[in-house]
Protein backbone atom coordinates (compact mmCIF):
# COMPACT_ATOMS: atom_id res chain seq x y z
CA UNK A 1 0.00 0.00 0.00
CA UNK A 2 2.75 2.22 1.06
CA UNK A 3 4.30 1.93 -2.61
CA UNK A 4 1.35 3.33 -4.45
CA UNK A 5 1.91 6.40 -5.48
CA UNK A 6 -0.48 9.04 -6.85
CA UNK A 7 -0.70 13.23 -7.34
CA UNK A 8 -3.38 14.62 -5.49
CA UNK A 9 -4.36 17.67 -7.04
CA UNK A 10 -6.76 19.10 -3.97
CA UNK A 11 -6.36 19.40 -0.28
CA UNK A 12 -7.79 17.44 2.07
CA UNK A 13 -11.07 19.50 3.04
CA UNK A 14 -11.13 21.20 -0.55
CA UNK A 15 -11.90 17.34 -1.42
CA UNK A 16 -14.50 16.81 1.15
CA UNK A 17 -16.43 19.14 -0.32
CA UNK A 18 -16.13 17.82 -3.71
CA UNK A 19 -19.16 15.69 -3.70
CA UNK A 20 -18.66 12.79 -6.32
CA UNK A 21 -15.17 12.43 -5.97
CA UNK A 22 -13.65 9.00 -5.33
CA UNK A 23 -10.16 8.03 -4.25
CA UNK A 24 -10.09 5.87 -8.05
CA UNK A 25 -10.79 9.18 -9.71
CA UNK A 26 -7.30 11.06 -8.19
CA UNK A 27 -4.93 8.23 -8.89
CA UNK A 28 -2.04 9.37 -11.39
CA UNK A 29 1.42 8.82 -11.38
CA UNK A 30 3.08 11.22 -8.83
CA UNK A 31 6.68 9.80 -8.15
CA UNK A 32 8.18 9.21 -4.67
CA UNK A 33 5.00 10.87 -2.65
CA UNK A 34 2.35 8.76 -0.63
CA UNK A 35 -0.69 9.23 -1.67
CA UNK A 36 -1.40 9.33 2.14
CA UNK A 37 1.18 11.98 2.50
CA UNK A 38 -0.53 14.06 -0.35
CA UNK A 39 -3.56 14.14 1.36
CA UNK A 40 -2.39 15.95 3.92
CA UNK A 41 -2.55 19.28 2.83
CA UNK A 42 -4.07 22.54 4.21
CA UNK A 43 -7.86 23.41 3.49
CA UNK A 44 -8.51 26.82 1.43
CA UNK A 45 -7.44 29.57 3.83
CA UNK A 46 -9.66 31.60 4.59
CA UNK A 47 -8.56 34.65 4.49
CA UNK A 48 -10.39 37.19 1.49
CA UNK A 49 -7.85 38.10 -1.64
CA UNK A 50 -9.04 41.44 -1.76
CA UNK A 51 -7.59 42.21 1.40
CA UNK A 52 -4.35 40.85 1.12
CA UNK A 53 -1.98 43.83 0.69
CA UNK A 54 -0.11 43.42 -2.98
CA UNK A 55 3.85 44.64 -3.74
CA UNK A 56 4.69 44.65 -7.16
CA UNK A 57 8.20 43.62 -7.70
CA UNK A 58 10.08 45.75 -10.82
CA UNK A 59 12.26 42.57 -10.94
CA UNK A 60 9.24 40.04 -11.83
CA UNK A 61 7.93 39.51 -14.97
CA UNK A 62 4.42 41.39 -15.22
CA UNK A 63 1.15 40.92 -13.87
CA UNK A 64 -2.15 42.69 -14.60
CA UNK A 65 -4.18 43.46 -11.69
CA UNK A 66 -6.54 41.18 -13.04
CA UNK A 67 -4.33 38.73 -12.77
CA UNK A 68 -2.68 39.49 -9.22
CA UNK A 69 -6.78 39.30 -8.64
CA UNK A 70 -7.00 35.19 -9.88
CA UNK A 71 -3.51 34.53 -8.79
CA UNK A 72 -4.26 35.24 -5.14
CA UNK A 73 -7.52 33.71 -5.13
CA UNK A 74 -5.47 30.15 -6.33
CA UNK A 75 -2.72 30.93 -3.88
CA UNK A 76 -5.49 31.37 -0.50
CA UNK A 77 -7.58 28.40 -2.32
CA UNK A 78 -4.90 25.75 -3.33
CA UNK A 79 -1.21 26.68 -2.05
CA UNK A 80 -1.30 28.81 1.25
CA UNK A 81 -2.07 25.74 3.29
CA UNK A 82 1.42 23.96 2.48
CA UNK A 83 3.22 26.70 1.72
CA UNK A 84 2.01 29.35 4.16
CA UNK A 85 0.83 32.45 3.26
CA UNK A 86 4.02 34.69 3.46
CA UNK A 87 5.34 31.49 1.16
CA UNK A 88 7.73 30.75 4.38
CA UNK A 89 7.45 27.40 3.65
CA UNK A 90 5.49 24.19 6.12
CA UNK A 91 4.76 21.12 4.45
CA UNK A 92 5.69 22.73 1.31
CA UNK A 93 8.76 24.55 0.16
CA UNK A 94 9.58 27.86 0.90
CA UNK A 95 8.52 30.33 -2.27
CA UNK A 96 10.16 33.49 -1.03
CA UNK A 97 11.61 35.93 -4.15
CA UNK A 98 15.07 34.62 -3.37
CA UNK A 99 13.75 31.52 -4.97
CA UNK A 100 11.85 31.77 -7.01
CA UNK A 101 12.97 34.73 -9.53
CA UNK A 102 16.13 32.91 -9.85
CA UNK A 103 14.00 29.79 -10.98
CA UNK A 104 12.17 32.46 -13.29
CA UNK A 105 8.89 31.56 -15.19
CA UNK A 106 9.77 28.35 -17.24
CA UNK A 107 11.36 26.62 -14.83
CA UNK A 108 7.95 27.33 -12.43
CA UNK A 109 5.51 26.32 -15.06
CA UNK A 110 6.82 23.18 -15.19
CA UNK A 111 6.70 22.41 -11.11
CA UNK A 112 3.31 23.78 -11.42
CA UNK A 113 2.30 21.22 -14.16
CA UNK A 114 3.62 18.10 -13.14
CA UNK A 115 4.43 18.37 -9.84
CA UNK A 116 7.18 16.88 -7.46
CA UNK A 117 8.56 14.22 -5.73
CA UNK A 118 8.78 15.90 -2.80
CA UNK A 119 4.73 16.12 -2.67
CA UNK A 120 3.42 19.05 -4.57
CA UNK A 121 0.68 18.24 -6.57
CA UNK A 122 1.20 17.92 -10.46
CA UNK A 123 -2.33 20.96 -10.84
CA UNK A 124 -1.51 20.87 -14.39
CA UNK A 125 -1.56 17.42 -15.51
CA UNK A 126 -4.05 16.53 -13.23
CA UNK A 127 -6.52 19.08 -15.23
CA UNK A 128 -6.75 20.91 -11.76
CA UNK A 129 -5.65 24.22 -13.42
CA UNK A 130 -5.25 25.65 -16.58
CA UNK A 131 -2.08 26.49 -18.78
CA UNK A 132 -3.08 30.02 -18.27
CA UNK A 133 -3.67 30.12 -14.96
CA UNK A 134 -0.51 28.20 -14.27
CA UNK A 135 1.42 30.82 -16.62
CA UNK A 136 0.11 33.57 -14.23
CA UNK A 137 1.11 31.71 -11.14
CA UNK A 138 4.31 31.22 -11.98
CA UNK A 139 4.82 35.06 -12.89
CA UNK A 140 3.02 35.49 -9.42
CA UNK A 141 5.04 34.02 -7.43
CA UNK A 142 8.21 35.75 -8.69
CA UNK A 143 6.57 38.91 -6.59
CA UNK A 144 6.40 39.52 -2.97
CA UNK A 145 3.89 37.92 -1.39
CA UNK A 146 0.40 39.73 -0.35
CA UNK A 147 0.28 40.23 3.04
CA UNK A 148 -3.43 39.83 4.64
CA UNK A 149 -4.19 42.49 7.59
CA UNK A 150 -3.07 42.43 10.89
CA UNK A 151 -5.44 41.43 13.23
CA UNK A 152 -5.40 42.88 16.79
CA UNK A 153 -7.23 43.64 20.04
CA UNK A 154 -9.30 46.97 17.90
CA UNK A 155 -10.37 43.77 15.34
CA UNK A 156 -11.35 41.39 17.55
CA UNK A 157 -13.26 43.75 19.87
CA UNK A 158 -15.34 45.26 17.16
CA UNK A 159 -16.57 41.67 16.10
CA UNK A 160 -17.05 40.14 20.33
CA UNK A 161 -20.61 40.28 21.08
CA UNK A 162 -21.91 39.41 24.42
CA UNK A 163 -25.53 37.41 23.43
CA UNK A 164 -26.29 37.12 26.91
CA UNK A 165 -24.53 38.73 29.83
CA UNK A 166 -23.02 36.94 32.35
CA UNK A 167 -25.82 38.05 35.38
CA UNK A 168 -28.52 37.11 32.58
CA UNK A 169 -27.22 33.78 32.50
CA UNK A 170 -28.91 30.97 34.99
CA UNK A 171 -27.48 30.27 38.52
CA UNK A 172 -28.26 26.61 37.92
CA UNK A 173 -28.73 24.04 35.35
CA UNK A 174 -32.01 24.62 33.84
CA UNK A 175 -32.40 21.86 31.90
CA UNK A 176 -32.98 18.26 32.28
CA UNK A 177 -29.94 17.12 30.05
CA UNK A 178 -27.48 14.74 31.15
CA UNK A 179 -24.32 17.00 29.93
CA UNK A 180 -21.62 14.84 31.03
CA UNK A 181 -22.78 11.96 28.58
CA UNK A 182 -23.29 14.76 25.88
CA UNK A 183 -21.24 15.08 22.25
CA UNK A 184 -21.14 18.19 20.57
CA UNK A 185 -20.38 17.22 17.34
CA UNK A 186 -18.37 19.20 14.64
CA UNK A 187 -20.81 19.46 11.49
CA UNK A 188 -17.76 20.73 9.42
CA UNK A 189 -19.00 21.82 6.25
CA UNK A 190 -22.86 23.37 7.49
CA UNK A 191 -20.76 25.52 9.94
CA UNK A 192 -22.98 23.66 12.80
CA UNK A 193 -22.80 22.04 15.54
CA UNK A 194 -25.33 19.28 16.69
CA UNK A 195 -25.43 18.62 20.71
CA UNK A 196 -26.48 14.85 20.72
CA UNK A 197 -27.24 13.22 23.86
CA UNK A 198 -25.71 9.85 24.54
CA UNK A 199 -28.41 8.02 26.21
CA UNK A 200 -31.02 8.06 23.56
CA UNK A 201 -28.75 9.35 20.84
CA UNK A 202 -31.55 12.03 20.05
CA UNK A 203 -30.09 15.61 18.37
CA UNK A 204 -30.72 18.21 21.00
CA UNK A 205 -29.79 21.23 19.75
CA UNK A 206 -27.83 22.68 16.27
CA UNK A 207 -26.12 25.52 16.88
CA UNK A 208 -24.54 27.82 14.23
CA UNK A 209 -20.99 28.78 14.54
CA UNK A 210 -17.84 29.36 12.42
CA UNK A 211 -17.22 28.49 9.18
CA UNK A 212 -15.51 24.99 8.08
CA UNK A 213 -16.14 24.57 12.43
CA UNK A 214 -13.28 22.63 13.96
CA UNK A 215 -13.17 21.47 17.20
CA UNK A 216 -15.02 22.10 20.28
CA UNK A 217 -13.53 21.84 24.06
CA UNK A 218 -15.05 22.53 27.27
CA UNK A 219 -14.67 24.50 30.56
CA UNK A 220 -13.55 23.23 33.75
CA UNK A 221 -16.56 23.18 35.20
CA UNK A 222 -18.07 21.36 32.62
CA UNK A 223 -20.62 24.69 31.57
CA UNK A 224 -19.12 26.21 28.41
CA UNK A 225 -18.68 24.74 24.92
CA UNK A 226 -15.97 26.59 22.94
CA UNK A 227 -16.54 25.77 19.13
CA UNK A 228 -13.67 27.04 17.03
CA UNK A 229 -14.25 27.09 13.40
CA UNK A 230 -11.44 27.90 10.65
CA UNK A 231 -12.35 31.78 10.38
CA UNK A 232 -11.34 31.88 13.67
CA UNK A 233 -14.78 32.78 14.93
CA UNK A 234 -14.92 30.97 18.72
CA UNK A 235 -18.68 30.67 20.23
CA UNK A 236 -19.11 29.87 23.32
CA UNK A 237 -22.49 28.03 24.59
CA UNK A 238 -23.58 28.00 27.73
CA UNK A 239 -25.29 24.60 28.27
CA UNK A 240 -26.99 25.64 31.73
CA UNK A 241 -29.41 27.23 29.72
CA UNK A 242 -32.89 25.92 29.50
CA UNK A 243 -31.96 25.21 25.33
CA UNK A 244 -28.10 25.43 25.34
CA UNK A 245 -26.78 28.53 23.23
CA UNK A 246 -24.45 31.10 22.08
CA UNK A 247 -23.79 33.31 25.19
CA UNK A 248 -20.70 35.37 23.73
CA UNK A 249 -18.81 35.27 20.16
CA UNK A 250 -15.55 36.75 18.65
CA UNK A 251 -13.47 36.45 15.57
CA UNK A 252 -9.95 36.42 17.18
CA UNK A 253 -7.88 36.35 13.88
CA UNK A 254 -8.63 35.14 9.97
CA UNK A 255 -7.75 31.80 10.08
CA UNK A 256 -7.70 28.98 13.61
CA UNK A 257 -7.65 25.66 14.66
CA UNK A 258 -7.71 25.59 18.42
CA UNK A 259 -9.51 27.21 21.62
CA UNK A 260 -9.20 25.63 24.90
CA UNK A 261 -9.58 26.98 28.36
CA UNK A 262 -7.66 27.55 31.72
CA UNK A 263 -8.49 23.90 34.18
CA UNK A 264 -5.63 24.95 36.91
CA UNK A 265 -7.49 25.07 40.80
CA UNK A 266 -8.71 28.43 41.40
CA UNK A 267 -8.64 29.48 37.76
CA UNK A 268 -11.78 27.37 36.12
CA UNK A 269 -13.42 29.21 33.48
CA UNK A 270 -11.66 31.74 34.28
CA UNK A 271 -9.69 32.10 30.64
CA UNK A 272 -10.42 30.69 27.57
CA UNK A 273 -7.61 30.90 24.67
CA UNK A 274 -7.37 30.55 20.85
CA UNK A 275 -4.45 29.84 18.56
CA UNK A 276 -4.68 31.64 15.08
CA UNK A 277 -2.71 30.45 11.42
CA UNK A 278 -2.92 34.08 10.73
CA UNK A 279 -2.22 36.42 11.98
CA UNK A 280 0.74 33.91 14.06
CA UNK A 281 -0.37 34.60 17.44
CA UNK A 282 -2.12 33.83 20.41
CA UNK A 283 -5.17 35.31 22.34
CA UNK A 284 -6.33 34.49 26.13
CA UNK A 285 -9.75 35.99 26.72
CA UNK A 286 -12.40 36.36 29.95
CA UNK A 287 -13.64 32.94 30.34
CA UNK A 288 -17.35 34.22 31.06
CA UNK A 289 -17.78 36.87 28.01
CA UNK A 290 -14.73 35.70 25.93
CA UNK A 291 -13.60 39.26 25.84
CA UNK A 292 -10.11 39.57 24.99
CA UNK A 293 -6.93 40.58 27.54
CA UNK A 294 -3.76 39.69 26.15
CA UNK A 295 -2.62 38.90 22.64
CA UNK A 296 0.80 36.95 22.49
CA UNK A 297 2.45 36.98 18.87
CA UNK A 298 4.53 33.60 17.87
CA UNK A 299 6.75 34.75 15.01
CA UNK A 300 10.16 34.18 15.78
CA UNK A 301 13.34 32.45 15.16
CA UNK A 302 12.81 28.35 14.17
CA UNK A 303 14.40 26.04 16.53
CA UNK A 304 16.94 24.35 14.02
CA UNK A 305 18.55 26.97 11.84
CA UNK A 306 17.68 29.55 14.09
CA UNK A 307 15.93 31.71 11.36
CA UNK A 308 13.00 34.42 11.48
CA UNK A 309 9.73 32.68 10.74
CA UNK A 310 7.17 35.40 9.97
CA UNK A 311 4.38 32.98 9.92
CA UNK A 312 4.61 30.41 12.60
CA UNK A 313 0.79 29.18 13.44
CA UNK A 314 -0.57 27.96 16.26
CA UNK A 315 -2.03 24.37 16.41
CA UNK A 316 -2.80 22.66 19.61
CA UNK A 317 -3.62 23.91 22.74
CA UNK A 318 -3.38 22.34 26.34
CA UNK A 319 -4.82 23.58 29.49
CA UNK A 320 -2.31 22.37 32.19
CA UNK A 321 -3.50 21.10 35.45
CA UNK A 322 -0.41 21.97 37.72
CA UNK A 323 0.37 25.67 37.20
CA UNK A 324 -2.03 28.22 35.53
CA UNK A 325 -0.48 27.45 31.92
CA UNK A 326 -1.41 27.26 29.11
CA UNK A 327 0.76 24.64 26.76
CA UNK A 328 0.40 25.76 23.36
CA UNK A 329 2.19 24.45 20.18
CA UNK A 330 3.74 26.69 17.57
CA UNK A 331 4.46 24.69 14.16
CA UNK A 332 6.33 26.49 12.07
CA UNK A 333 9.73 27.03 14.54
CA UNK A 334 8.82 23.94 16.42
CA UNK A 335 8.16 25.40 19.96
CA UNK A 336 5.97 25.01 22.40
CA UNK A 337 5.38 28.31 24.84
CA UNK A 338 4.29 27.61 27.94
CA UNK A 339 1.81 31.01 28.86
CA UNK A 340 1.54 31.08 32.35
CA UNK A 341 -1.43 33.39 33.02
CA UNK A 342 -1.46 33.89 36.67
CA UNK A 343 -0.52 37.80 35.65
CA UNK A 344 -1.51 38.88 32.40
CA UNK A 345 0.72 41.83 32.91
CA UNK A 346 3.82 40.50 33.65
CA UNK A 347 3.33 37.11 32.00
CA UNK A 348 5.84 34.45 31.87
CA UNK A 349 6.32 32.36 29.23
CA UNK A 350 8.63 29.27 29.11
CA UNK A 351 10.27 28.77 25.01
CA UNK A 352 10.77 24.90 24.62
CA UNK A 353 12.68 23.80 22.09
CA UNK A 354 10.88 20.35 20.02
CA UNK A 355 11.11 19.87 16.43
CA UNK A 356 9.06 20.94 13.33
CA UNK A 357 5.83 21.00 12.66
CA UNK A 358 4.40 20.52 16.01
CA UNK A 359 0.74 19.96 15.63
CA UNK A 360 -1.51 17.94 17.74
CA UNK A 361 -1.09 15.74 20.95
CA UNK A 362 -2.20 15.22 24.18
CA UNK A 363 -1.40 13.67 27.94
CA UNK A 364 -0.48 10.97 29.07
CA UNK A 365 -2.26 8.97 32.06
CA UNK A 366 -1.20 11.12 35.35
CA UNK A 367 -1.38 14.40 33.24
CA UNK A 368 1.90 15.79 33.78
CA UNK A 369 3.42 14.92 30.55
CA UNK A 370 1.68 15.92 27.64
CA UNK A 371 2.89 14.07 24.05
CA UNK A 372 2.70 16.52 21.02
CA UNK A 373 3.53 15.40 17.59
CA UNK A 374 5.99 16.78 15.72
CA UNK A 375 4.82 15.76 12.07
CA UNK A 376 7.54 16.46 9.44
CA UNK A 377 10.15 15.56 12.07
CA UNK A 378 8.63 12.25 12.90
CA UNK A 379 8.73 12.81 16.21
CA UNK A 380 6.43 13.26 19.99
CA UNK A 381 8.02 15.71 22.01
CA UNK A 382 7.29 15.01 25.79
CA UNK A 383 6.52 18.31 27.73
CA UNK A 384 7.26 17.76 31.49
CA UNK A 385 4.47 20.47 32.61
CA UNK A 386 5.81 20.60 36.61
CA UNK A 387 9.40 21.19 35.57
CA UNK A 388 8.33 23.16 32.29
CA UNK A 389 10.78 21.10 30.01
CA UNK A 390 11.07 19.20 27.26
CA UNK A 391 11.66 15.49 28.83
CA UNK A 392 12.43 13.43 25.69
CA UNK A 393 11.70 13.53 22.09
CA UNK A 394 10.93 10.25 20.86
CA UNK A 395 11.22 8.90 17.39
CA UNK A 396 7.72 7.62 15.85
CA UNK A 397 6.23 6.41 12.52
CA UNK A 398 5.88 8.91 9.07
CA UNK A 399 3.95 11.27 10.53
CA UNK A 400 2.50 10.98 13.67
CA UNK A 401 -1.06 11.96 14.08
CA UNK A 402 -2.40 11.23 17.17
CA UNK A 403 -5.36 13.82 17.63
CA UNK A 404 -5.06 13.40 21.74
CA UNK A 405 -3.74 10.09 21.51
CA UNK A 406 -4.86 6.79 23.95
CA UNK A 407 -3.28 5.69 27.21
CA UNK A 408 -3.82 2.46 28.40
CA UNK A 409 -1.81 -0.23 30.31
CA UNK A 410 0.23 -2.14 28.16
CA UNK A 411 0.36 -5.83 29.88
CA UNK A 412 4.41 -6.19 29.61
CA UNK A 413 5.48 -2.35 29.87
CA UNK A 414 3.08 -0.63 31.83
CA UNK A 415 1.38 2.68 30.79
CA UNK A 416 1.78 3.73 27.40
CA UNK A 417 0.58 6.10 25.39
CA UNK A 418 -0.46 5.77 21.80
CA UNK A 419 -0.32 7.47 18.14
CA UNK A 420 -0.81 6.53 14.50
CA UNK A 421 0.68 8.47 11.53
CA UNK A 422 -0.55 9.24 8.58
CA UNK A 423 2.43 8.18 6.55
CA UNK A 424 2.23 4.64 7.45
CA UNK A 425 0.54 2.03 9.08
CA UNK A 426 2.22 1.76 12.33
CA UNK A 427 1.14 2.55 15.80
CA UNK A 428 3.55 3.77 18.38
CA UNK A 429 3.60 2.71 21.88
CA UNK A 430 5.24 5.24 23.89
CA UNK A 431 6.23 3.81 27.66
CA UNK A 432 4.93 6.87 30.43
CA UNK A 433 5.91 5.82 33.71
CA UNK A 434 9.17 7.08 34.84
CA UNK A 435 9.20 6.37 38.10
CA UNK A 436 7.68 2.44 38.28
CA UNK A 437 9.08 1.33 34.24
CA UNK A 438 11.75 3.91 34.20
CA UNK A 439 13.44 1.49 31.22
CA UNK A 440 10.79 2.16 29.27
CA UNK A 441 10.09 5.49 29.68
CA UNK A 442 9.67 7.75 26.89
CA UNK A 443 10.65 4.93 24.51
CA UNK A 444 8.87 3.12 21.46
CA UNK A 445 8.06 -0.17 23.81
CA UNK A 446 5.91 -1.62 20.97
CA UNK A 447 5.07 -0.59 16.86
CA UNK A 448 1.97 -2.61 15.80
CA UNK A 449 1.12 -2.88 12.47
CA UNK A 450 -2.87 -1.75 11.80
CA UNK A 451 -4.58 -1.32 8.68
CA UNK A 452 -2.29 0.75 6.59
CA UNK A 453 -1.15 4.24 6.26
CA UNK A 454 -4.10 7.82 6.36
CA UNK A 455 -4.67 6.98 9.82
CA UNK A 456 -5.94 10.66 11.69
CA UNK A 457 -7.16 9.63 15.27
CA UNK A 458 -6.82 6.49 17.85
CA UNK A 459 -8.60 6.16 21.05
CA UNK A 460 -9.26 4.00 23.80
CA UNK A 461 -11.17 4.83 27.33
CA UNK A 462 -9.82 3.41 31.01
CA UNK A 463 -12.21 1.56 31.12
CA UNK A 464 -12.07 -0.42 28.06
CA UNK A 465 -9.95 -2.92 27.07
CA UNK A 466 -10.27 -2.25 22.88
CA UNK A 467 -7.61 0.54 20.95
CA UNK A 468 -9.39 1.87 18.21
CA UNK A 469 -7.29 3.09 15.47
CA UNK A 470 -9.07 4.80 11.90
CA UNK A 471 -7.79 5.15 8.25
CA UNK A 472 -9.42 8.00 7.09
CA UNK A 473 -7.18 9.27 4.60
CA UNK A 474 -6.05 5.78 2.94
CA UNK A 475 -7.01 5.44 -0.50
CA UNK A 476 -8.44 1.98 -0.41
CA UNK A 477 -12.31 2.19 0.30
CA UNK A 478 -12.14 -0.96 2.44
CA UNK A 479 -9.87 0.52 4.32
CA UNK A 480 -10.83 4.04 4.81
CA UNK A 481 -14.44 3.07 5.03
CA UNK A 482 -13.63 0.47 8.36
CA UNK A 483 -11.68 0.82 12.04
CA UNK A 484 -9.30 -1.38 13.35
CA UNK A 485 -9.23 -2.65 16.78
CA UNK A 486 -6.79 -4.21 18.83
CA UNK A 487 -6.81 -6.35 21.90
CA UNK A 488 -4.94 -4.52 24.26
CA UNK A 489 -4.27 -7.65 26.56
CA UNK A 490 -3.32 -9.61 23.07
CA UNK A 491 -1.72 -6.80 20.92
CA UNK A 492 0.15 -9.07 19.29
CA UNK A 493 -2.82 -11.11 17.87
CA UNK A 494 -3.11 -8.30 15.14
CA UNK A 495 -6.58 -6.33 14.80
CA UNK A 496 -10.00 -6.93 13.72
CA UNK A 497 -11.34 -5.04 11.34
CA UNK A 498 -15.51 -3.59 11.94
CA UNK A 499 -16.92 -2.45 8.58
CA UNK A 500 -18.81 0.96 10.19
CA UNK A 501 -19.39 2.64 7.09
CA UNK A 502 -21.26 -0.61 5.83
CA UNK A 503 -23.18 -1.03 9.01
CA UNK A 504 -24.02 2.46 8.90
CA UNK A 505 -26.43 1.70 5.44
CA UNK A 506 -25.86 4.71 3.61
CA UNK A 507 -25.89 5.61 0.27
CA UNK A 508 -23.76 6.71 -1.79
CA UNK A 509 -20.26 8.51 -0.79
CA UNK A 510 -16.78 8.79 0.45
CA UNK A 511 -17.97 7.28 3.74
CA UNK A 512 -14.82 8.01 5.86
CA UNK A 513 -14.90 6.69 8.87
CA UNK A 514 -13.41 9.53 11.37
CA UNK A 515 -12.45 10.04 14.94
CA UNK A 516 -13.63 7.21 17.51
CA UNK A 517 -15.32 8.96 20.93
CA UNK A 518 -16.01 7.08 23.68
CA UNK A 519 -18.90 8.04 25.82
CA UNK A 520 -18.65 9.29 29.38
CA UNK A 521 -19.41 5.40 31.38
CA UNK A 522 -16.72 3.88 28.68
CA UNK A 523 -18.88 1.19 27.23
CA UNK A 524 -19.57 2.52 23.98
CA UNK A 525 -17.66 4.27 21.17
CA UNK A 526 -19.05 6.57 18.49
CA UNK A 527 -17.66 7.08 14.81
CA UNK A 528 -18.54 9.34 12.39
CA UNK A 529 -18.95 8.10 9.22
CA UNK A 530 -18.06 11.22 6.57
CA UNK A 531 -19.64 11.87 3.43
CA UNK A 532 -19.42 15.06 1.41
CA UNK A 533 -22.03 18.03 2.35
CA UNK A 534 -24.81 17.04 -0.50
CA UNK A 535 -24.84 13.95 0.47
CA UNK A 536 -25.90 12.02 3.80
CA UNK A 537 -23.55 11.09 6.59
CA UNK A 538 -23.84 9.02 9.87
CA UNK A 539 -22.92 8.51 13.36
CA UNK A 540 -22.31 4.86 14.11
CA UNK A 541 -21.93 4.10 17.51
CA UNK A 542 -20.42 0.15 18.71
CA UNK A 543 -20.63 -1.39 22.41
CA UNK A 544 -17.41 -1.45 23.49
CA UNK A 545 -17.84 -4.75 24.67
CA UNK A 546 -18.97 -6.90 22.63
CA UNK A 547 -17.83 -4.79 19.28
CA UNK A 548 -21.20 -5.18 17.88
CA UNK A 549 -23.12 -2.39 16.26
CA UNK A 550 -25.77 -0.70 18.98
CA UNK A 551 -27.09 2.69 16.81
CA UNK A 552 -26.92 4.73 13.90
CA UNK A 553 -27.50 7.90 14.30
CA UNK A 554 -29.09 9.55 11.14
CA UNK A 555 -30.52 12.86 10.40
CA UNK A 556 -30.81 15.57 7.65
CA UNK A 557 -29.51 17.61 9.93
CA UNK A 558 -26.28 15.52 10.27
CA UNK A 559 -24.15 16.98 7.40
CA UNK A 560 -20.58 16.31 6.84
CA UNK A 561 -20.25 15.51 10.91
CA UNK A 562 -16.23 14.91 11.59
CA UNK A 563 -14.94 15.72 15.30
CA UNK A 564 -16.81 14.30 18.47
CA UNK A 565 -16.26 15.43 22.00
CA UNK A 566 -17.88 13.54 24.67
CA UNK A 567 -17.99 16.80 27.32
CA UNK A 568 -17.04 14.66 30.45
CA UNK A 569 -14.14 12.77 28.44
CA UNK A 570 -13.05 16.63 27.04
CA UNK A 571 -13.69 18.40 29.73
CA UNK A 572 -11.61 15.79 31.87
CA UNK A 573 -9.09 14.82 29.32
CA UNK A 574 -10.47 11.17 29.50
CA UNK A 575 -8.48 9.20 26.67
FE1 LIG B 1 -7.87 19.12 12.43
C1 LIG B 1 -7.62 18.78 15.87
C2 LIG B 1 -5.36 21.40 12.48
C3 LIG B 1 -7.77 19.06 9.01
C4 LIG B 1 -10.58 17.06 12.40
N1 LIG B 1 -6.68 19.90 13.89
C5 LIG B 1 -6.74 19.62 15.25
C6 LIG B 1 -5.75 20.39 15.93
C7 LIG B 1 -5.11 21.15 14.97
C8 LIG B 1 -5.70 20.83 13.70
C9 LIG B 1 -4.00 22.14 15.19
C10 LIG B 1 -5.47 20.37 17.42
C11 LIG B 1 -6.37 21.34 18.12
C12 LIG B 1 -6.17 21.32 19.63
O1 LIG B 1 -6.05 20.24 20.23
O2 LIG B 1 -6.13 22.41 20.23
N2 LIG B 1 -6.74 20.03 10.99
C13 LIG B 1 -5.76 20.94 11.23
C14 LIG B 1 -5.18 21.38 9.98
O3 LIG B 1 -4.32 22.29 9.83
C15 LIG B 1 -5.66 20.48 8.92
C16 LIG B 1 -4.59 19.45 8.63
C17 LIG B 1 -5.94 21.09 7.58
C18 LIG B 1 -6.82 22.27 7.59
O4 LIG B 1 -6.63 23.08 6.69
O5 LIG B 1 -7.64 22.45 8.46
C19 LIG B 1 -6.84 19.82 9.66
N3 LIG B 1 -8.99 18.23 10.97
C20 LIG B 1 -8.79 18.36 9.64
C21 LIG B 1 -9.81 17.65 8.89
O6 LIG B 1 -9.95 17.64 7.64
C22 LIG B 1 -10.62 16.89 9.87
C23 LIG B 1 -10.33 15.40 9.71
C24 LIG B 1 -12.11 17.08 9.68
C25 LIG B 1 -12.64 18.41 10.07
O7 LIG B 1 -13.57 18.48 10.85
O8 LIG B 1 -12.11 19.41 9.57
C26 LIG B 1 -10.07 17.43 11.18
N4 LIG B 1 -8.91 18.10 13.87
C27 LIG B 1 -10.02 17.35 13.63
C28 LIG B 1 -10.54 16.86 14.89
C29 LIG B 1 -9.67 17.34 15.90
C30 LIG B 1 -8.67 18.12 15.22
C31 LIG B 1 -11.75 15.94 15.06
C32 LIG B 1 -9.77 17.10 17.40
C33 LIG B 1 -9.35 15.72 17.74
C34 LIG B 1 -9.46 15.44 19.21
O9 LIG B 1 -9.79 14.30 19.53
O10 LIG B 1 -9.19 16.32 20.02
Amino acid sequence: MQSRKLALAAGLSLLAALPAFTWAQSKSAHPGTPEEEMRYKGAPVPIKPEEAKETLSPKAPPLSADEFARAKQIYFERCAGCHGVLRKGATGKPLTTDITLKAGTEYLKVFINYGTPGGMPNWGTSGELTEKDIDIMARFLQHEPPTPPEYGLKEMKASWKVNVAPEKRPTKKMNKLDLENLFSVTLRDAGEIALIDGASKKIVAIIKTGYAVHISRISASGRYLFVIGRDAKIDMIDLWMETPAVVAEIKVGLEARSVETSKYKGYEDKYAVAGTYWPPQFVIMKGDTLEPVKIVSTRGMTVDTQEYHPEPRVAAIVANHHKPEFVVNVKETGKVMLANYADLNNLKITEIATARFLHDGGWESTQRYVMMAANQSNKISVIDTVEGKQAALVEVGKIPHPGRGANFVHPKFGPVWATSHLGDETVSLIGTDPKKHPKQAWKVVQTLKAQGGGSLFIKTHPKSKNLWVDTTLNPETAVSQSIAVFDINSLDKGFKVLPIAEWSGLGEGAKRVVQPEYNKAGDEVWFSVWSAKNQQSAIVVVDDKTRKLKAVIKDPKLITPTGKFNVYNTQKDVY
